[in-house]
This record gives structure tokens, C-alpha cells and sequence, in this order.
């Protein structure tokens, strides 16, 4: 790496003194920064953000409906373009804290779907706790996969080279700037598409970070992508026949998920402490009509769907590829599984990334089609590890969590991934406890949101009224983890009434790490102690 040595000693020195009129402004040490000369890399901006400034993002993909970022303190912006491949880049954008916000770490954050939209949300949590907070677009703009299209470079970089990329840029421009390694101090935070990518650089890439915190991760990309695709298929199109309705499945369906599961954890609650104990005795003929089809029941068409949609995907030659939705998840799957429109993730996943044929039809998908995204696994995006030991032995820390009614990604699969891996290592949970911990969060929808006690820090939008500490935070657990080697045992979470931090908490629940289930032991339920991890 090289820097600009004058200004390194400068800026070392305005980290051990304190900073009186005599040293230069943060404002002119973030202009006048000359960041590191990194093979391939342009610089894109650099700029200084005063205190309670809210940024305009320009330029960015309005698809991605980040308009602008409120950031609450001074920060230092640099942007770079990685040039990844002759026919690809990646843009990196870094805001640095003062030097004395700056707690030696550095933060990459991830991308949702198949997006490329930078996290600002994520990125000023981040810069808020002070880490050096790295965004990126990994190699595309904006909610579409269109840049896919024969371009697998572009298809790389989404899958893992653009976080990958990011983070090392990003490591570099933070040590230039601080004049101080960031070496033990690298993390990671991400959820759903960005979850997957964390756990495929810790696992091609086992030195790139610390700690990484991931939430609903979207592995098995190329099963989950045929996984949502098949809903289509089950529910039919808006007004076709046998389409159920978001209001019978948030209705008269959910109710019905609710009276026979919601009392196997013992407290009648509205949460499905464990969704994977319904699964297994859910009986959607309890909704058939009887007599005529009216509207508080279902025809026999209709039962046939709500078996299939919490049903797992089978592939060719009849092996289970994804495990089904999980009950309790229906209400808020009517935003996109269940809305009788194709999943646009899998349509651009299948159109410019697996067939590179725009006309494919998402009404025609079979699981034919899942094979072929298998087979072709573009950019290695399948991430399915079944060994993390070098990320193990370089001191890495994964802490994965999954919300137990995720709409999106069935909770399941993290289940089912957690025991393929604990296979692969021939690992004992008590083994895997040393590295990898992987936290259920009842009640939780993708990524935020739901029933359960689902704020835990996990991102810019979950942070609201939590505080920055071990116990109710999972970024905070990793920092403790990493650096103090105190793992977490359990992670609290938080549900606000109506989720309003300014109406106050309504419900904390201790959320247990796999294959520990939370249990009710008695006493009030809406009280925290009643509930113990077995
Ligand atoms: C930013 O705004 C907050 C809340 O209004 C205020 O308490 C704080 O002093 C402001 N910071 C600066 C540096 O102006
Ligand atoms: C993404 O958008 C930026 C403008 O914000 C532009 O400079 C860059 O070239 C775009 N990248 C791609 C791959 O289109
Ligand atoms: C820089 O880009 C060129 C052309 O894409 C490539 O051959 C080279 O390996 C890259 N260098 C580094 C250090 O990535
Ligand atoms: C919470 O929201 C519901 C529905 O919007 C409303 O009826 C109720 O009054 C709200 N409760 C509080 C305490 O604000
Ligand atoms: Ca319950």
C-alpha cells in the first residue's frame, strides 16, 4: 500500500493529540487525503459531510429509492470505481468518522435481492457506532439483473467479487487514512441476498473479515431462485382460478395456521415459537368447504395450493433442493410469494443469468429449469459450504440469524444449511459454537419486521431504541466476540409497540442459538424470564 507519508504523520499525530485549533480541521484532512494508489481503481468523490447533514445521493439508480442519507455525524467520504475485469467495475463508497469517533474498525455492508443499491442505512448505522463504514454496488445499478446479460463478469461481481473487492478497498483506504492497521477489527453485516454473499467470502476468502453478522442469507442461490419462482406456478396468476386472495390468506388461512400451531409452545401469542413443529402437522383440509364454496372456506383446488406452498421444492430425480415456506409466514408472503405476480429476483436470475434469454416465460418454469440454474451456478453464487474450517482457523466469527416467520427465504433452509455444515466439519454444535452461531428469531419477517421481538440491531432500520451493547445487538455481540472473545449465548430481541420506539417496548424475548429452541417454563409469557433456551 502506499500513502502519502507526511500527511500519515500528521494524521497519526491528530490521533494521539488532542485536537485544538493548531491541527488541521477534519474537514481539510479529508480533502486534502491522498488515498492509496490501488491497482485498477479510480477515485469517484471525495468529500466532507459536516455533523446532521442529509446527503443527496446523486446519481444514484432511482430504482433503488435511496434518495438521500441522513448522517448524524462528521464524516469524510471517498468513492471509488474498481475496474473488477475489462468489462466490468464496482463501486465502492467509504465514509470515514473523526479520527476521535473512530473505534479501529471497519464495516462492509451488502446489497439486497439481486440489487445493486448501496446501503447507505447500513453504512451510517455503522459510522454512527464509529467503524469505517464501506458500501458497495457490487458491479451494477439499481433492483434490475438486466446487467447480467451475457456478461458473467458483471454476474462475478454480484456474486462475490464486488463485497470482496469493497472490503479489501475499503481496508485500505481506512488504513491510509487512520494511519493504523485494521487487522482483528474487520466486519461484515448483511441480510437475505447480502447474507449469502458474507458467508461465500468467509468462505473463498477466509482472511477477508472478523466477524461476520448475517441475517435470512439467501444460500443455495440457485435452488432458492427456483424455490420462489415455482410460486407462480402453485398460485396462479391474479384472478385465475383457485387464486386465494391476500385477504383469505391473511385471514381465514393464517387463523388457521394460528389454531392448530400457535399453542404447540404453550402460549396462545400470535408467534410460532418454532414454525418447524407446525410444519409437520399443519392440515390445510381443515379449510375445505363442506358444503358450497363461500368465503370462510376453500375449494379443493385451493387446499392443493396451500399444501403445495408449504411444501418443499423437489427437484429432478425427486431430491428435496428447498425446504417449504414456513407457517405463520403467509400473511406477509401476499407482498410477493403469494401475489400472483412472478418473483422479479427469479425472473431477471433466470432471463440474464442462468438461459441469457430475455423472452423466458416465468408462467413455464418447471424443475427443469431449477437443474439447469444448478447446473450452470452462474458466478459461483450457489454458496452452500460444507466446510468453514479456514475461516475457523484465521479467527473468523460467523453469527447467522433467521426470522421464524421469514416471507421471503424460508427460515428452514438456514436450518437445513446449519446441519449440512455441521455434518461436513463432523462438528458437534458445542464444535461449531466456537465459530458459528446461528440465532432463531420467532416471529421475525425477512431481515426486520413481524410478530416476534425482531429489532436486534441487524440494520440501519432495526437499531431504533436499541442499544449498542452485547446483549440486545448482534453487531455489538460480534464486536464483544471478536475482540473479547465473549461469544453470545443468547441475543434479546425487541419489539416496540406498533413499532414505535416513542411508544415504548412491548415485548423482549431471549432469541436462542440453533439447535437450542426457546421454551416457555411458566409465569407471565409477555415477561422474558419465562422463557429459557432447551
Ligand atoms: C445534531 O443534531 C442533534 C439533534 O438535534 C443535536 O443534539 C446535535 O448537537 C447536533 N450535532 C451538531 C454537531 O450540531
Ligand atoms: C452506476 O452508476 C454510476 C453513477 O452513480 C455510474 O458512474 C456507473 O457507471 C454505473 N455503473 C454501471 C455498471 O452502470
Ligand atoms: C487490473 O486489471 C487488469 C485488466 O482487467 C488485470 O489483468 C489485472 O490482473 C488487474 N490487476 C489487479 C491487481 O487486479
Ligand atoms: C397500534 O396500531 C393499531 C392499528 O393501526 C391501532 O389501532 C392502535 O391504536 C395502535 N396502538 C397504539 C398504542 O398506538
Ligand atoms: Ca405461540
Amino acid at each position: 500500500m502506499c500513502f502519502h507519508l507526511t500527511l500519515a504523520l500528521t494524521l497519526t499525530l491528530a490521533l494521539i493529540l488532542p485536537l485544538s485549533a493548531t491541527t488541521p480541521s477534519f474537514q481539510t484532512q479529508c480533502l486534502s487525503f491522498a488515498p492509496p494508489v490501488l491497482p485498477n481503481t479510480t477515485l469517484r468523490l471525495q468529500e466532507h459531510i459536516p455533523p446532521n447533514t442529509t446527503l443527496p445521493l446523486h446519481g444514484t439508480d432511482p430504482t433503488c429509492a435511496r434518495p438521500t442519507q441522513f448522517l448524524s455525524i462528521e464524516t469524510c467520504r471517498i468513492a471509488l470505481t474498481l475496474h473488477t475485469s475489462p468489462r466490468s467495475s464496482v463501486i465502492v463508497d467509504i465514509f470515514l468518522p473523526h479520527p476521535s469517533a473512530w473505534r479501529g474498525r471497519t464495516l462492509t455492508t451488502d446489497t439486497d435481492g439481486i440489487d445493486g443499491c448501496i446501503k447507505y442505512e447500513d453504512m451510517a448505522y455503522g459510522v454512527t457506532h464509529g467503524f469505517a463504514s464501506v458500501g458497495t454496488n457490487v458491479g451494477h445499478n439499481g433492483t434490475s439483473g438486466v446487467s447480467f446479460l451475457n456478461n458473467e463478469d458483471v454476474v462475478v461481481d454480484f456474486a462475490w467479487r464486488g463485497v470482496r473487492s469493497a472490503a479489501a478497498a475499503g481496508r485500505a483506504v481506512t488504513e491510509a487514512f487512520y494511519g493504523r492497521s485494521v487487522a482483528g477489527r474487520r466486519y461484515y453485516i448483511g441480510c437475505s441476498g447480502g447474507g449469502r454473499q458474507g458467508i461465500q467470502v468467509a468462505s473463498m476468502f477466509p482472511d477477508e473479515f472478523d466477524g461476520v453478522v448475517v441475517g435470512a442469507p439467501a444460500l443455495n442461490f440457485n435452488a432458492m431462485a427456483a424455490w420462489r419462482a415455482r410460486f407462480y406456478t402453485i398460485t396462479g396468476a391474479v384472478g385465475s382460478e383457485g387464486f386465494i386472495t391476500e385477504e383469505m390468506w391473511k385471514g381465514r388461512i393464517h387463523s388457521e395456521v394460528l389454531k392448530q400451531c400457535d399453542a404447540i409452545d404453550g402460549v396462545v401469542d400470535g408467534v410460532l415459537t418454532d414454525a418447524s413443529l407446525c410444519a409437520g402437522v399443519f392440515r390445510p383440509e381443515a379449510l375445505l368447504c363442506t358444503h358450497r364454496v363461500t368465503e370462510s372456506c376453500l375449494s379443493a383446488k385451493q387446499v392443493e395450493i396451500v399444501r403445495e406452498v408449504f411444501s418443499p421444492l423437489y427437484g429432478v430425480g425427486g431430491t428435496m433442493l428447498y425446504p417449504g415456506l414456513a407457517p405463520g409466514a403467509e400473511s406477509l408472503a401476499t407482498q410477493r410469494l403469494l401475489s400472483g405476480t412472478p418473483f422479479p429476483y427469479s425472473v431477471d436470475w433466470f432471463r440474464y443469468a442462468v438461459y441469457s434469454d430475455p423472452s423466458w416465460d416465468p408462467a413455464s418454469f418447471t424443475i427443469a429449469d431449477a437443474q439447469a440454474a444448478q447446473d450452470k451456478n452462474p458466478g459461483n453464487a450457489a454458496t452452500w459450504p460444507s466446510d468453514l474450517s479456514p475461516f475457523r482457523d484465521a479467527g473468523g466469527k460467523l453469527l447467522v440469524y433467521h426470522g421464524g416467520a421469514d416471507q421471503q427465504i424460508t427460515g428452514f433452509n438456514t436450518e437445513k444449511w446449519y446441519n449440512y455444515l455441521s455434518r461436513g466439519m463432523r462438528a458437534r454444535s458445542e464444535d461449531l459454537d466456537e465459530f458459528v452461531r446461528f440465532f432463531r428469531v420467532p416471529g421475525m419477517g425477512h431481515c426486520s419486521g413481524g410478530v416476534g421481538a425482531w429489532q436486534i440491531g441487524q440494520n440501519g432500520g432495526a437499531t431504533q431504541g436499541i442499544d449498542f451493547e452485547g446483549r440486545y445487538n448482534v453487531l455489538a455481540a460480534m464486536v464483544d466476540w471478536v475482540e473479547n472473545g465473549v461469544a453470545p449465548e443468547t441475543i434479546v430481541g425487541t419489539r416496540f409497540v406498533n413499532d414505535s420506539v416513542a411508544k415504548g417496548v412491548e415485548l423482549r424475548r431471549t432469541h436462542c442459538r440453533y439447535p437450542l429452541r426457546s421454551t416457555y417454563v411458566g409465569g407471565d409469557a409477555s415477561s422474558m424470564e419465562s422463557w429459557d433456551c432447551k
